[in-house]
């Protein structure tokens, strides 16, 4: 796996476009997928479609649109989902489907995420079958309701020293703190909020893009 694509990474489902109608969350999505990121993972949670055919649709109207863009598709949890789009890679977190059954369900190409949410998982990662971590939250998230308690960057710069997989920090990242994350050895940055809320897309990516 090519590590330059987990630079500047963005996450979001329709739940991260609070009061937004799901063509609405489409489109504000595409925005974004074509505004200067590398990788987009598509992470949908709770019941927000007429049924699984709404899902399977708006994923693949996401994948698609992220193709032609020439940014990668990653899919979160859900490795059915993951082979119907032909998606790039999957991202599971802890206590999703194991790596070694996802590794044994996907085709070969497909890259697998893992997420790491403190040293004892870092170490246990090292010898798993992940091709890239997600590491965080390193600072405190709204995004998340079920998320681990905050690293900080003295424990990131920790763990990160025990690790020598391609890792990109998520949780808390904003514009005031991007840039200092740069200094800790991570490959990119994964982001929600910072994207989905910002009020200047173009003028947020600018500046993403001078560190990353
Ligand atoms: N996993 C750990 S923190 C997080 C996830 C999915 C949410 C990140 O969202 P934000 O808005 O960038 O803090
Ligand atoms: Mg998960």
């Amino acid at each position: 796996m090519d590590k330059q694509i987990l630079k500047r990474y963005f996450i979001a489902g329709p739940q991260d476009f609070a009061g937004l109608t799901l063509p609405q969350s489409e489109q504000r999505i595409k925005n974004i997928i074509t505004s200067g990121i590398t990788t987009y993972q598509f992470r949908d949670k709770g019941a927000i479609y007429a049924d699984d055919n709404e899902r399977l649709r708006f994923a693949q109207t996401l994948r698609e649109f992220a193709a032609q863009a020439g940014v990668n598709f990653i899919v979160n949890d859900d490795v059915k989902l993951t082979k119907e789009v032909d998606a790039d890679g999957v991202h599971l977190g802890q206590a999703d489907v194991q790596l070694e059954l996802a590794r044994e369900f996907l085709p070969q190409n497909v890259f697998i995420g893992l997420s790491v949410r403190n040293a004892v998982e870092m170490q246990k990662a090292q010898s798993s079958q992940a091709d890239y971590l997600g590491v965080g939250p390193i600072f405190k998230t709204q995004s998340k309701a079920d998320a681990a308690p905050e690293l900080g960057l003295a424990q990131l710069t920790e763990i990160l020293a025990q690790n020598s997989l391609p890792t990109v920090g998520i949780g808390g990242i904003n514009l005031e703190n991007q840039a200092t994350l740069k200094r800790t050895g991570l490959d990119g940055i994964a982001m929600i909020s910072l994207l989905t809320q910002t009020t200047d897309l173009a003028a947020t990516m600018e500046i993403i893009k001078q560190s990353w």
